[in-house]
């Protein structure tokens, strides 16, 4: 298992917060999923032998928010 904590700009409210909560464990092997709005991270771990962190990136900014 990796360990990732992704800056997520964007996220205003507890939907943006579950948007990509939802985004995240869409994705095969992400777990532990804690989206921080007030310290605007967002941590998970996952398989990278299953996902990609680009992948996980990309998911978030689908939703529309920015990983910087
Ligand atoms: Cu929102």
């Amino acid at each position: 298992m990796e360990k990732a904590v992704l800056k997520v700009e964007g996220m205003s409210c507890n939907h943006c917060v579950q948007s990509v909560t939802q985004a995240l464990s869409d994705l095969p092997s992400v777990n532990n999923i804690q989206v921080d709005l007030e310290g605007k991270t967002a941590s998970f771990e996952f398989d990278d032998s299953f996902v990609r962190i680009d992948t996980a990136k990309e998911a978030i900014e689908d939703q529309g928010y920015d990983v910087v």
